[in-house]
């Protein structure tokens, strides 16, 4: 018989959630969990349930029978719909030591937002920290609605210290694994989450070869042993590159390979057989990583929020702000079965070279006798990852990609735009100063076709275009191919390693088919650039190494079942081809997704005009849209 009864439920909609377990053998209830952290989904809280019986010194054969007869009962509470997102100060234990990380909620990893397709969303946003803060819905499409996109000084000014704002915003065709993190410098190491699309009720099935049983969320992280924000005040001040992280974390927790880390490792349950879908997040923000799971192959089924050709991977390679759900089968002895991260690490420069871990728990998972006579769980069998610079692998893995069927390219193009991403450096009136600790006493930078993007300061470019005062906030010169062409993979003269400064956006008029080549340079660095378009997906056409050459590289575009993707990264010295219809009018930011590049100004601005008539307009500002 067993003897623990769950009489309460977890809501991860309180501020502080927590259980209620009846022991029918003491008669007594056992309230647990009150300090635990973001429950994110159902398998993590009956993680954390398995986890507080261990600590209650109940044996492995105690909580196997526990797990046996009631862990599936565990169910979370239903929603109200999430409402209220207090950005506050939360000490968050991490590495052996505390910080007073920024959490919504009080939550780190932040509360998941769980949705079906169609849904609208209203999401308050109460700053009660002491930075300026927006919130970004990362994937999302806003049609017509770039007020609830969040980049600030982009759509929306900042919500300031005291401040609150109303994100208002519909699901619209789109369903898949996507995030929200802040948009405003390094806050999103802390403020993050998912948000998680289902299908609509009307037809709720997912297009899988075969439906899971399970749904495990995977929010892959960074974390510093300090805070954040002085990581990059620091590197701004000095021009360095600034420091690589001191772990990766799987929702929040770096697992069993880092100091004080391994108690609160991770563990997801799974029965024998079960398949189960991974969401799989990069919600990092430097890093590209490579995830897998020990002796498990992984069956690919979506990306970014879009459907794909299932195939099977025994490793998938995000980068930041990327996102893949894979089914996984539990096909293998009941055992301990690491899932992990570590870094891909394409660029020729320093990296965080550990190794996150969780755990992934068959049910009946055999116990073992210590010689003290105690029984206790078995060691996990480790994971198999790549090398750290195995571009080799990631390029594979990202060719597999594809639409389930042939989809709708635009063929015949309005737009022709070929952009140089990359970094560079500026040089210094007086080298090695205090503000010049870059490479020979330089600063970092970096630029898309020789632009080095500067965030505006006194109006958000939607604002001051919507109010028709861009002077002083942004110019429409950004340039549609790089001012002077090069060799861009080879060997780039020093006197092109350096680019301008502005604040420059490109204008597309509507419904316009516009395709980018993002090409890589060698300037500093070969490197992956995970790019990231607000407002849009697009597809994916084609990649290579090298410079891009039209008419070669042009014929061997997949032009019938391309990816659809909201975040690209470029091969490392090499370029990808995307195409999209501009029918969505706004301010939308295009960006590398590695914070380190962004704020040496890696990013750009489309400007989509106005169709014809309301339907194809922005819609006016809500009412409480933050000033400068
Ligand atoms: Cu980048």
């Amino acid at each position: 018989m067993p003897s623990i009864l769950v009489i309460g439920f977890l809501s991860k909609y309180t501020s502080s959630p927590y259980a209620l377990l009846y022991s029918s053998e003491t008669r007594t209830s056992l309230k647990i969990l009150e300090n635990f952290i973001a429950p994110s989904n159902e398998a993590e809280v009956r993680n954390r349930i398995y986890e507080a019986l261990k600590s209650s010194g109940k044996s492995c054969n105690f909580i196997g029978e526990f797990l046996q007869n009631w862990e599936s009962k565990i169910k979370l509470a239903e929603k109200p719909m999430q409402q209220i997102s207090h950005i506050q100060e939360t000490p968050v234990k991490r590495l052996c030591r505390v910080h007073n990380s920024i959490t919504v909620n009080g939550q780190f990893p932040g509360p998941t937002l769980e949705v079906r397709n169609g849904d609208s969303l209203v999401i308050t946003a109460i700053n009660k920290a002491q930075y300026n803060i927006s919130l970004h819905w990362h994937g999302i499409k806003q049609m017509r609605n770039p007020w609830a996109d969040g980049p600030e000084y982009i759509t929306q000014c900042p919500i300031q210290p005291g401040g609150s704002y109303t994100y208002r915003f519909n699901i619209e065709e789109q369903e898949g694994t996507l995030w929200w993190h802040a948009h405003s410098r390094w806050l999103r190491a802390t403020v993050y989450g998912a948000l998680i699309i289902r299908p609509p009720l009307s037809s709720p099935h997912y297009p899988f070869p075969v439906l899971p049983k399970r749904e495990i969320t995977l929010l892959l992280g960074e974390w510093w042993d300090r805070n954040p924000m002085d990581v990059l005040a620091l590197a701004q001040f000095t021009g360095a590159a600034p420091n690589v992280s001191d772990a990766f974390t799987i929702n929040g927790q770096p697992g069993d390979l880092y100091r004080c880390s391994s108690q609160e490792t991770l563990r997801f349950l799974v029965g024998a057989g079960e398949i189960v879908l991974l969401r799989v997040i990069n919600s990092g923000l430097n890093q590209e990583l490579f995830f897998g799971v020990a002796n498990h192959k992984l069956t690919v089924v979506a990306a970014d929020a879009s459907y794909t050709k299932p195939f099977s991977t025994n490793v998938i390679m995000l980068g930041p702000g990327q996102t893949t759900d894979v089914l996984l089968t539990a096909d293998q002895p009941p055992a301990h079965y690491y899932m992990a991260a570590h870094a891909y690490n394409s660029a020729n420069a320093p990296f965080d070279n550990t190794t996150t871990t969780a755990i992934l728990q068959y049910k009946g998972a055999p116990c073992v006798t210590t010689l003290q006579g105690k029984s206790q769980t078995q060691r996990a069998i480790p994971a198999q990852l790549p090398g750290f610079n195995d571009t080799a692998t990631a390029a594979a893995f990202t060719a597999q990609m594809r639409s389930p069927s042939k989809v709708e390219v635009p063929v015949e193009l309005d737009e022709d735009l070929f952009f140089t991403v990359g970094l560079g450096l500026f040089n210094c009136p007086t080298p090695n100063t205090q503000r010049c600790q870059g490479p020979n006493g330089t600063r970092f930078t970096a630029s898309i076709n020789n632009v080095s993007f500067v965030f505006p300061r006194i109006n958000s470019i939607m604002q001051a275009y919507y109010q028709g005062t861009p002077a002083g906030v942004f110019t429409t010169d950004f340039p549609p191919v790089p001012p002077t062409p090069f060799d861009y993979t080879g060997n780039v003269s020093r006197g092109l390693w350096q680019p301008t400064r502005g604040t420059k956006a490109y204008k597309l008029k509507y419904k316009s088919k516009v395709q980018i080549i993002l090409q890589d340079t060698s300037i500093v660095t070969t490197e992956n650039h995970p790019m990231h378009l607000h407002g849009y997906e697009f597809y994916v056409v084609g990649t290579g190494v090298g410079n891009f050459n039209p008419s070669k590289d042009t014929a061997s575009f997949n032009l019938v079942d391309p990816p659809r993707r909201n975040t690209i990264g470029t091969p490392p010295g090499g370029w990808v081809a995307i195409r999209f219809v501009a029918d969505n009018p706004g301010v939308w930011l295009m960006h590398c997704h590695i914070d380190a590049h962004i704020f040496w100004g890696l990013a750009m601005v489309f400007l989509v005009e106005n169709g014809e008539g309301h339907l194809q307009s922005v819609q006016s500002p809500p009412l409480d849209l933050p000033r400068c």
